[in-house]
C-alpha cells in the first residue's frame, strides 16, 4: 500500500487541522489515535514499506518517518497548549473577589433566661457558694415529706404539681437538694441550686407553669439572718450593678423557721422575688445532721429560693413573664 508524496501531504494537512481544531485534551487524545495509533493510516503504510522495492522504501520511508515526526511535535505542543488553557480556565472559574464584602453569618444568642441564670451563679460564686444540680423528676420525699411537708399538709396546695406515672413527680422547687446535698456533705457549706421547676398553677403575668428557681443554702455555726441580709443585699447591688430597693416581709414556709419573703419596688409596686428563711431542724433531721441546740453544737443556716424569671423581668424591664416562652423572635432577638 505505497503512499505518494501527495497522499501523504493531504494526510499531513488532515491532520494538522484537526489537532489545531481540538477542544480539550480528551479530543486530542482521540485524534492521536486516528494519526498515530497502531490502527492509523501511517502506522499502516511504515508497515507496509518491508513489502516496497529497496528505492521506494528508502523514498516513502524517509517521508512517512518525518511526516510521524512532524505530527508527534504538533501533538505535544497542542497538549502543552490546551494544558495551559484548561488551567486559566479553572483558574478563572476559582477566581473570586477578595474586595467584595462578606455576607455575615447569622449567629444565635442566649436566651434571656440563661444569661441571668449565668450571671446569678457568677454572684454567687464570687461570694463561695458552689453550683449544684438536682433531678427534675424528683421523689415525693424529697419534695415535700423531708422538706417538713407530710402528706395531707395544707402547703401541699401551695406547691401542687405533675405526679408522674412512675412514682415521681416534677419538682416545684430546687428546695429538694438541699437534702440530697447534706445527706451527703457536711457543713460548713454555701451552695446555689439553679434548675426548672414545675406548678400546676395558673398562669398569669408573674406566673409559668414552668420557671426556673435558684435555691441557695449556708449551713455553719451561729449563720444567721444578719448574714441571709448581707449577701442577698451584695447579690442585688452585683447583679443589677446598684442598690435595689427590697424589703423582708414575714412569710410562712415549712422548711423554715422564722420565714419570710424579699420583695422588689418594680414599676413603684412591690414585686415578689423569693422565699427564705432560716433552715428547719426537722429539715437537719431529715437530711441526717443534728440541728442547733440552745446549750450548743449542731448546725444553722439560712435557705432562699429566688425565681430567675422575675430578676430578668426586672433586669430587662419585661412586664409579662409569659414572652420569655412564648417563642416570639422579635422579642428574643433583643437580648
Ligand atoms: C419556694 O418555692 C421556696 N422553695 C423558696 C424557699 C426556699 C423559701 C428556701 C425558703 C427557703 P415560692 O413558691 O414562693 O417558694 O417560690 C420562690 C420564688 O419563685 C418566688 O418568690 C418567685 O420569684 C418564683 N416563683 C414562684 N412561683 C412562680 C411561678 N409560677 N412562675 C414564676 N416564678 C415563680
Amino acid at each position: 500500500m505505497a503512499k505518494t508524496k501527495g497522499s501523504l501531504n493531504l494526510l499531513k494537512n488532515k491532520a494538522k487541522k484537526e489537532i489545531d481544531s481540538a477542544k480539550d485534551l480528551k479530543d486530542l487524545d482521540l485524534i492521536y489515535k486516528t494519526y498515530l495509533g497502531d490502527e492509523s493510516e501511517l502506522a499502516q503504510i511504515l508497515r507496509s514499506l518491508k513489502d516496497l522495492s529497496k528505492k521506494k522504501k528508502a523514498k516513502i520511508g524517509k517521508e512517512a518517518n518525518e511526516l510521524k515526526n512532524f505530527l508527534k511535535i504538533k501533538f505535544t505542543e497542542a497538549a502543552a497548549a490546551l494544558k495551559e488553557k484548561a488551567e486559566k480556565e479553572k483558574e478563572m472559574k476559582e477566581w473570586f473577589d477578595i474586595t467584595v464584602p462578606g455576607k455575615k453569618a447569622v449567629s444565635g444568642h442566649l436566651h434571656p433566661i440563661t444569661l441571668v441564670r449565668r450571671k446569678t451563679e457568677e454572684v454567687f460564686q464570687s461570694m463561695g457558694f458552689s453550683v449544684i444540680e438536682g433531678p427534675e423528676m424528683e421523689e415525693e420525699w424529697y419534695n415535700f415529706d423531708a422538706l417538713n411537708i407530710p402528706k395531707n399538709h395544707p402547703a401541699r396546695d401551695l406547691w401542687d404539681t405533675f405526679y408522674l406515672k412512675n412514682g415521681l413527680l416534677l419538682r416545684t422547687h430546687t428546695s429538694p437538694v438541699q437534702i440530697r446535698y447534706m445527706e451527703k456533705n457536711q457543713p460548713p457549706l454555701r451552695i446555689i441550686v439553679p434548675g426548672r421547676c414545675f406548678r400546676h398553677e395558673a398562669t398569669d403575668f408573674s406566673h409559668e407553669i414552668n420557671f426556673y428557681h435558684v435555691e441557695g443554702l449556708m449551713v455553719g455555726e451561729g449563720i444567721s439572718v444578719a448574714n441571709f441580709k448581707a449577701i442577698i443585699e451584695e447579690f442585688f447591688r452585683k447583679f443589677f450593678g446598684k442598690p435595689m430597693e427590697i424589703r423582708f416581709r414575714p412569710s410562712y414556709f415549712p422548711f423554715v423557721e422564722p420565714g419570710f419573703e424579699i420583695d422588689m419596688k418594680w414599676n413603684n409596686e412591690w414585686l415578689e422575688m423569693m422565699g427564705a428563711g432560716m433552715v428547719h431542724p426537722n429539715v437537719f433531721k431529715n437530711a441526717g445532721l443534728p440541728p442547733h441546740q440552745i446549750n450548743g453544737g449542731g448546725w444553722q443556716g439560712f435557705a432562699f429560693g429566688i425565681g430567675l424569671e422575675r430578676l430578668a423581668m426586672i433586669k430587662y424591664k419585661v412586664e409579662d413573664i409569659r414572652l420569655f416562652y412564648g417563642g416570639d423572635l422579635k422579642f428574643l432577638n433583643q437580648f
